[in-house]
Order: structure tokens, then C-alpha cells, then sequence
């Protein structure tokens, strides 16, 4: 009786060592997790990485900057020349609606008060006379090359 009592306890103290053991494992499988954390981090300066395409997203910002068209004081204030088919922006500085009318076709737009607007260049290369539809003393020449 002894004996199979003697038994039972080191079966049970191997049982509570095997749970144990199973613990420990778990909890250094949880560090491993843990440690996967650090690739986290690792990821964390990833998103810094798509500051890099940010980056080229601003590059075609700058392009849009050079060829941009303001209007300011009934004037129109055009890029020397713009690429076939770019998108133009266009700012208007005045408390006036305005249009950037091509005077052969290819372009119309209106542009609201203190407002802004995209100006789509023909693809076809050449002079573009412009106008404004609301005041005929407004002209001036789009170059699309
Ligand atoms: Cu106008």
C-alpha cells in the first residue's frame, strides 16, 4: 500500500513536472512571439518606406507645379510650354470666375473663384490660343510640346 501510494506521487510529481515543462514551453514559444516582435518594430520602419513612394508622389507634385497656370488680376499666367496630354493645374487668385478656353478646341475650363481646377493639355503638340469666356481682354497662349 505504501509502495503503490509512493507510486502515485512521483506519477502525479511526473505529471506535474510534465505540465510544467508544458508551461515553460508555451511561455518560451510566447517569447519567440515576443521576439517576433522585433520584426514588428522591424515593419514599424517599413511604413517609413512608403515615405519613400510618398516621396515620388511629390515628384510628379513638382512637376504639376511647373506646369500650373495662375490666374491673378484678369491675367492669365502660363508655363512656357506644357507636355502633350499632362495634367495642368490651374489656380485662380482672383474673386472672378475665370475659363482657360483653348480658341481651337482641345481644352474649356472653368475655374470658380479663388478656386482651382485641372487643365487636361491636348496630346497633339502645338500654340494654343486661350481665352477667357467671361472677359475678352483675357488671352494668352498655351505651348504644348
Ligand atoms: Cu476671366
Amino acid at each position: 500500500m505504501k509502495a503503490n501510494i509512493c507510486c502515485f506521487a512521483v506519477a502525479s510529481a511526473l505529471t506535474l513536472g510534465l505540465t510544467a515543462c508544458g508551461s515553460t514551453g508555451t511561455s518560451s514559444s510566447a517569447s519567440s512571439t515576443s521576439s517576433m516582435t522585433m520584426p514588428t518594430s522591424a515593419a514599424s520602419s517599413a511604413p517609413s518606406a512608403p515615405s519613400a513612394p510618398a516621396a515620388s508622389a511629390s515628384a510628379p507634385s513638382a512637376t504639376a507645379t511647373v506646369s500650373s497656370i495662375t490666374i491673378k488680376d484678369f491675367m492669365f499666367e502660363l508655363p512656357a510650354r506644357v507636355s502633350p496630354g499632362s495634367q495642368v493645374s490651374i489656380k485662380n487668385l482672383d474673386a472672378q470666375a475665370h475659363t482657360v478656353t483653348s480658341k481651337k478646341g482641345g481644352f474649356d475650363v472653368k475655374v470658380d473663384p479663388n478656386g482651382t481646377a485641372t487643365l487636361t493639355a491636348p496630346t497633339t503638340p502645338g500654340s494654343y490660343p486661350v481665352v477667357c469666356s467671361f472677359h475678352a481682354n483675357m488671352s494668352a497662349t498655351l505651348v504644348v510640346e
